[in-house]
């Protein structure tokens, strides 16, 4: 078995995030970008990371147990604190320290991405931890993770500081939401088991995907525009989120049998991974000066 602090801390998971925050990266940088910004930045996003999912395995450790390690990138029922390998006090600390990390590195990079990397932290605090818990509140979950995809997004495109366009921040909040209601939709029976009330065990599985067609319908709405009215580099990444926004909500919806949905993790682990790696590369080469954009 993976090492205790990787299953506390469930890097694999983070790819969700660095997703929208490589986006922001490869779009917003440039040849004068400081190369120490995008380490500090990247040391920011990943304690950002550890500090949110550190926090949500001590919240969830009463659930967790129960998990049978479908739909996941992980058996949550391994995770330290239910397995007893790291205390809580411990797990807290580990979190302290990491949302000070977090913090001192985002300082570094500029003032922007210190606000948005204090809200990003907020944002994992209030998902997971009483008195708000917002990861069993209906509406209030799905906000939460297209704010941080949204945040992670402005966040990225600040390293490098070009290329803001508010409509594909906007696209970028609403796709993040249509990403994550079928993961929600996947947790329905295990979070109505265990007596989350999730947006899913609120709303149930049907009304809740009809919410994500409609919102698909917006998205596609919204990109087409960015397409038809902005510069090459937006224009490619528009065509990308449509393309694979639609190949998504396809599979979602071929999956969704009997009010269930089984889908796997991988139908957005791996796109998002390969993705993330396209942006980073991406913008590299326009920092070395190896590509110029029109
Ligand atoms: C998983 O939540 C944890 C996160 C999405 C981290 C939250 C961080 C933010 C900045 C929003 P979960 O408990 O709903 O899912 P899992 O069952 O995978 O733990
Ligand atoms: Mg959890």
């Amino acid at each position: 078995m993976k090492s205790k602090y990787i299953r506390l801390v469930r890097p694999v998971a983070w790819i969700v995030f660095l997703l929208p925050f490589s986006v922001g990266f490869g779009i917003g940088a440039a040849k004068n970008t400081n190369q120490f910004h995008i380490i500090f930045a990247l040391i920011a996003f990943v304690s950002w990371m550890s500090f949110s999912f550190i926090l949500n395995s001590l919240s969830d450790k009463d659930v967790d147990k129960f998990h049978d390690g479908r739909a996941k990138d992980m058996n949550l029922s391994n995770q330290p604190f239910v397995t007893g390998e790291i205390s809580e006090k411990k797990g807290l600390f580990i979190a302290l320290i990491s949302v000070i990390i977090s913090l001192s590195f985002a300082w570094l990079v500029n003032y922007l991405f210190f606000t948005l990397f204090i809200i990003a932290n907020i944002i994992g605090y209030i998902y997971s931890m009483p008195p708000t818990r917002f990861k069993t509140k209906p509406v209030a979950d799905i906000l939460c993770n297209a704010l941080a995809a949204a945040v992670a997004l402005i966040a990225g495109l600040s390293i490098g500081g070009i290329n803001m366009n508010l409509l594909f921040i906007i696209g970028t909040f609403i796709t993040a939401a249509v990403f994550y209601i079928p993961t929600v939709v996947t947790d329905y029976d295990f979070d109505k088991k265990v007596g989350l009330k999730t947006s899913a065990v609120f709303f149930g599985p049907k009304k809740i995907l009809m919410a994500m067609y409609t919102l698909t319908f917006v998205i596609l709405t919204i990109y087409t525009i960015v397409f038809l009215t902005t510069n090459f580099e937006l224009k490619i990444s528009s065509l990308i989120i449509i393309v694979y926004t639609l190949i998504f909500i396809i599979a979602s919806n071929i999956k969704f049998k009997d009010g269930r949905l089984y889908a796997h993790a991988n139908w957005i682990l791996v796109p998002f991974i390969l993705l993330s790696v396209g942006y980073f590369i991406y913008g590299f080469l326009k920092i070395a000066d190896l590509i110029g954009i029109s």
